[in-house]
């Protein structure tokens, strides 16, 4: 008999550092869109909300009051995993980006290499990650390792030898795919990545960035994958047409996904997934 597909964990990244308010008025950027814009989300399906924050005037920020007052609301609004950005902007000072475990999130995400981010450079030496590494562990805080590209898998596998298992003994890594820069956004790709993921490994999920959103979609699922959708990773549903809101790209990925005979994961299946307390 063959094994019921796993649940299907989707995460919802749902403002990023790069879009302005702007250029996109959906954007959820303050406290109080953000917090609804999560609440719709884990009604559509998601059970992890991967958050950047914005300041008064909009702009990305890694203030510590604001980080702090955020994991605290979406605590109470919502029961999604709470994950912080420690990737930030690409202006964000190293120093900074470590101070974003001061907010007790319960997983922060982990880069594993400097990448070409389009112009930009989105820099992550290997003494940061270590350091990162460490104090993810130190405060009880589950890392998602972002690989933007092949090589920060092996780095995965240096990190593992080096300093062991993550806080909670799971292992998830996201794959970051179609940054100018970094790995395409391809089912080739994904298959390459998939195949070089180290044994401690306990789950994948994939996302695309623009225009190969859906191909990385339907790799991953293809693959028994694991999804992140949102705005910080397409504005556009289809060609020209712009994203709604949040839940639009949640809805969707919960689609495709019981096309592949998955049920999105609950908060509590995706606690434990990633070796999480129950809330
Ligand atoms: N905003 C990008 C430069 C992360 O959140 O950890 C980095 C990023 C990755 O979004
Ligand atoms: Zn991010």
């Amino acid at each position: 008999m063959r094994p019921m597909p796993e649940p299907l964990l989707v995460t919802v990244a749902p403002t990023g550092a790069e879009t302005t308010k702007e250029d996109c008025p959906q954007l959820p950027t303050t406290l109080e869109e953000l917090v609804s814009t999560a609440r719709a989300c884990e009604a559509a399906g998601a059970a992890m909300v991967h958050v950047h924050i914005r300041d008064g005037e909009h702009r990305p920020t890694l203030d510590l009051g604001r980080l702090t007052e955020t994991v605290a609301a979406l605590r109470e609004g919502t029961d999604l995993v709470v994950q912080l950005s420690t990737g930030g902007s690409v202006h964000d000072p190293l120093d900074k980006r470590l101070k974003v475990l001061d907010a007790a999130p319960d997983s922060c995400s982990l880069t594993m290499g400097t990448t070409n981010f389009g112009d930009d450079v989105f820099s992550n030496p290997w003494p940061f990650i270590c350091e990162l590494y460490q104090l993810s562990q130190e405060r009880q805080v589950v890392p998602e390792f972002e690989l933007f590209d092949l090589g920060h898998v092996t780095s995965l596998q240096r990190l593992l030898d080096r300093y062991g298992l993550p806080y909670g003994g799971k292992v998830h890594v996201d794959f970051v795919m179609g940054v100018p820069g970094g790995m395409p956004g391809t089912a080739a790709a994904l298959v390459a990545g998939v195949a070089a993921l180290p044994e401690p490994v306990t789950s994948w999920s994939a996302t695309g960035i623009g225009r190969t959103t859906l191909p990385v979609m339907l790799a991953s699922l293809a693959q028994g994958g694991h999804l992140r959708v949102g705005m910080e990773d397409v504005l556009t549903i289809s060609k020209g047409v712009p994203v709604d809101s949040n839940a639009q790209l949640v809805e969707r990925a919960v689609d495709a996904g019981r096309l592949a005979q998955r049920t999105p994961m609950t908060t509590s299946d995706a606690r434990a997934l990633l070796g999480l307390a129950a809330a």
